[in-house]
């Protein structure tokens, strides 16, 4: 079994709705159990300025699917959810990214665990502080550390 973290991202249609149901759908993925489900925040879009606010969260997950089966597993819900291909940084129905994978450090073409941005971002650092306070990112130390770099950057939990 191992642990994955996972960001849960929305700024199109009903965020909130999406999130909601994209939970539902990360407790139905196979040889998998959803552990922990943070609140949802309503967060300042970071990268591209002009598009709406975003709907945020973080989910773990304990999963026996390899890294890049569970990164394939989550893109085939994006596509559920009328994912279509995206301007970078720009706005989505739904977006869910593999943060963590155990110690795990991957970088392949299709990804990157630990996601290399997940430091930088409030809408990431602070679901998951909420759902792993202690955590600890490898190659970056304490999750909880990067928290006061990213005080600048607005988020509000619902
Ligand atoms: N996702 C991005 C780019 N910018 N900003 C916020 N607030 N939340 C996001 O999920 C987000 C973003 C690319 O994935
Ligand atoms: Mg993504
Ligand atoms: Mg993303």
């Amino acid at each position: 079994m191992s642990l994955a973290y996972l960001a849960l991202g929305a700024n199109l249609g009903d965020p909130v709705a999406t999130l909601a149901a994209a939970f539902t759908a990360l407790e139905q993925l196979p040889a998998s159990t959803l552990l922990r489900r943070s609140s949802l925040y309503r967060t300042a879009p970071i990268g591209l300025a002009a598009q709406p606010d975003f709907i945020n969260a973080a989910a773990s997950l304990s999963t026996t699917l390899m890294p890049h089966d569970l990164l394939q597993a989550l893109q085939a819900i994006e596509q559920a959810f009328g994912r279509r291909r995206d301007i970078h940084n720009g706005p989505r129905t739904l977006d869910l990214d593999l943060l963590l994978y155990d110690t795990q450090e991957i970088t392949s073409p299709q990804l990157c665990v630990p996601h290399p941005r997940l430091h930088l971002r409030a809408f990431v650092l602070q679901p998951l502080a909420e759902i792993a306070p202690d955590l600890s990112i490898p190659g970056r130390g304490s999750l909880t550390a990067w928290l006061p770099a990213v005080a600048n950057q607005r988020i509000a939990r619902l």
